[in-house]
């Protein structure tokens, strides 16, 4: 070791060893204490992730699943043995078998679709079953009772909590099938329409006007009834609003 580089140790080691060391008082002064107790260091990086699981256990098999649709036609087989020419036969459709192939394919959608259709009819029927005792189905609208009564504020506020209406028929195929649930509880049913904001001109709680109606004879006859009831045999009443009436929604 070189003379000046010892001096140099020499020195480094004096002022350390008169150096005494404060009693270290974190609270205060931190920066003295973090360099009497060392740097920390940085963080190390996180740990590679652990070794994969073992496999869970084999789930039960599901159910068969629908039938596919046809396929496309496979490769032409090798060329037969000429075989001798026949007579000339007619002129045949235009058209190739791209055409046919699609043809089945659709009918085959189509019996799939006829399929689904029962499956959801049926089950709508049971789950709907459960929650209304009287249901019936009409095109693309049911309409549902519980069997309840109320007048025709609270049949509107108790449908719309159901996420439909007040039943309202719009034809006599709608009509037919609500009176049957009238006919079969005998009680009249509030519809939805009225007239509250002019006289004479009903409307559908949508705003819209009333096209299709099932007046009784004589009917409508009253200013101050503004609701209609249906009766059991489907024809309907001008009536006010606070009567008690069977609740029919739509939904
Ligand atoms: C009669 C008839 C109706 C009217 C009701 C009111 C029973 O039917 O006049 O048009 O709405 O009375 O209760
Ligand atoms: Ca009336």
């Amino acid at each position: 070791m070189q003379l000046p580089s010892l001096f140099i140790l020499m020195l480094g080691l004096a002022l350390v060893g008169a150096s005494t060391p404060e009693p270290c008082n974190c609270g205060e002064k931190v920066s003295v204490c973090s360099l009497a107790a060392g740097v920390p260091g940085i963080p190390g990086h996180h740990g590679l992730p652990g070794n994969e699981g073992k496999p869970g256990a084999k789930g039960e098999q599901g159910e068969q699943g629908l039938r596919g649709t046809q396929g496309i036609p496979g490769k032409a087989g090798p060329s037969g043995p000429k075989g001798n020419q026949g007579e000339k036969g007619q002129k045949g459709d235009s058209g190739g078998s791209e055409l046919e192939l699609l043809r089945a394919q659709i009918n085959d959608l189509q019996a799939q679709m006829e399929v689904l259709h029962g499956t959801t009819s049926l089950t709508q029927k049971v789950i709907l079953g459960h929650i209304f005792p009287h249901f019936v189905s009409v095109g693309l609208k049911i309409f549902v009772s519980k069997g309840a009564e109320g007048s025709y504020e609270n049949s509107k506020a108790a449908c719309s909590h159901l996420g439909g209406q007040m039943a309202s028929p719009r034809n006599a195929e709608e009509n037919n099938a609500l009176s049957k649930i009238a006919a079969k509880l005998g009680k009249h049913i509030y519809l939805g329409m009225n007239d509250m904001e002019t006289e004479g001109a009903f409307l559908h709680l949508n705003g819209e006007r009333m096209q299709y109606s099932n007046w009784a004879p004589g009917e409508p006859n009253s200013e101050i009834e503004d609701c209609i009831e249906m009766y059991t045999n489907g024809k309907w009443n001008d009536k006010i609003c606070s009567e008690n009436r069977l609740i029919v929604c739509e939904l």
